[in-house]
Formats: C-alpha cells, structure tokens, sequence
C-alpha cells in the first residue's frame, strides 16, 4: 500500500502514527506528494486533491484521514485496544481534525496568499477556533488524554508537533502548559513515534496556486 503524505500535513502524521502504533510500517510506503502541486494522477485517486491517500491496490482509494486510520486499524487488528472508548476517541479526532482545519487554514493564509489579499479578520476567527480547542483539551485534560498508546492520545501528539513546527513563536506552551506538560511525557514515554511528528520539507518550486 502507498501513503501519500506530505512530511509536515497534521492529517498525514496522524495517520503515520497509527502505522508506528499498528506496526504496519512493512506493510505502507510513504511517498511524498504536495497536494498543491494538483497533479492529474493525484486527483485521480483522491478527487478532492488532499492528502493523505491512501492507495491499498489498483482499485481502491481511501480518504480522508479518518477513514484511512480506521482502516488500518481495523486491519491489523487493533481497532479495540486503540479505541476501547470509540467515540471519546472520535469526538478527540474530530477536535483535533477541526483545530488542524483552522491552523492549516491559516498556514495557507500567510505563506500561500499575497499580502494584499489577507484578511486578518478570517485569519482571527481561525485562531480563535484553534486556541478554543486548545483550551478545552487543556480543561477536560484527565477525561480525554492519558499515556497509553491510544487513538485519541496519536491524534493529540502529532498535531501539537505540528503546531510546534509551523507557529514556534505562538504563547501555546506557556498558555496550555497541562497539555504540553503531558505531550512531553507522552513522547518521551513512546520515543517510537517520533517519525510520525511533523516535519519541514522544501515545498515544490512550481507551485503557483493564489500567488496572483
Ligand atoms: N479532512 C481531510 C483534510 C486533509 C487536508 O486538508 N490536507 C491538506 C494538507 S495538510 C491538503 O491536502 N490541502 C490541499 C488543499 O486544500 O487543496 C483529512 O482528514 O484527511
């Protein structure tokens, strides 16, 4: 099977690290595609343009992220230790999803659009939708997170690293310090994962969307 992924989607590194977790590693090979690049190929598999994909065989496709975690879960056969309270871990991907929606809203926002047509008005409603879910995680932190190796605790992990990675100068650390305190001990606890984290990678030279 083929992951297409890019090193630093939060959608992506989610789904990495329900590889490392399923130890499907031998199983799914991570190929590094930009979704803006709009290559007719990609948009054959995934109408929708985005990554992840996951390519199983010649016939068969799956996206988006949800999907495409369930699906190796379910596959290897840990579906249930993963989720032993599906829809806590569900409603905690869902807040993640919604959080990463926004931040890479807003990523898309400042280094994609020229400066003349930013809007700082929509680019604050996606931060407030990103510091609100922060801050519920940070409040309802002892019924959501906890450091077993768990769907909701991936999906938690790989997004903070994302949030490291693209907005180092934002005051998230010292503002969600139980969440980070945590993050730091979930890591250090499972050092495995670390592949999964979100990583800098030189974006395509010929990508033209919205520079107009
Ligand atoms: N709901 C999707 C979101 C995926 C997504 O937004 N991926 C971004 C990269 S991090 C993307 O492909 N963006 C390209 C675009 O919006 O056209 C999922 O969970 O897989």
């Amino acid at each position: 099977m083929i992951l297409y992924s890019f090193p630093s989607s939060p959608f992506g590194c989610k789904v990495k690290a329900v590889i490392l977790a399923c130890q499907q590693e031998k199983n799914i090979t991570v190929e590094n595609f930009h979704p803006w690049l709009d290559a007719p190929f990609f948009r054959e598999l995934n109408p929708l343009g985005k990554i992840p994909a996951l390519k199983i065989n010649e016939k068969e496709v799956l996206f988006d992220s949800p999907v495409i975690c369930e699906y190796i879960m379910e596959k290897s056969g840990k579906l249930k230790a993963l989720m032993p309270n599906k829809f806590n871990s569900l409603k905690i991907q869902a807040l993640i999803d919604g959080m990463a929606d926004a931040a890479v809203s807003m990523r898309y926002e400042r280094f994609f659009r020229p400066k003349h047509l930013q809007c700082d008005d929509w680019y604050d409603r996606q931060y407030l939708a990103l510091t609100s879910g922060l801050q519920y995680l940070e409040s309802h932190f002892e019924d959501n997170l906890n450091h077993e190796i768990l769907f909701e605790n991936l999906c938690t992990t790989t997004f903070l690293s994302y949030l490291d990675l693209r907005f180092p100068d934002a005051p998230f650390h010292k503002d969600y310090r139980k969440l980070y305190d945590w993050n730091k001990e979930f890591m250090e606890k499972h050092a495995f994962l670390e592949p999964s984290t979100a990583k800098d990678h030189p974006i395509p030279a010929n990508i033209t969307c919205l520079q107009k």
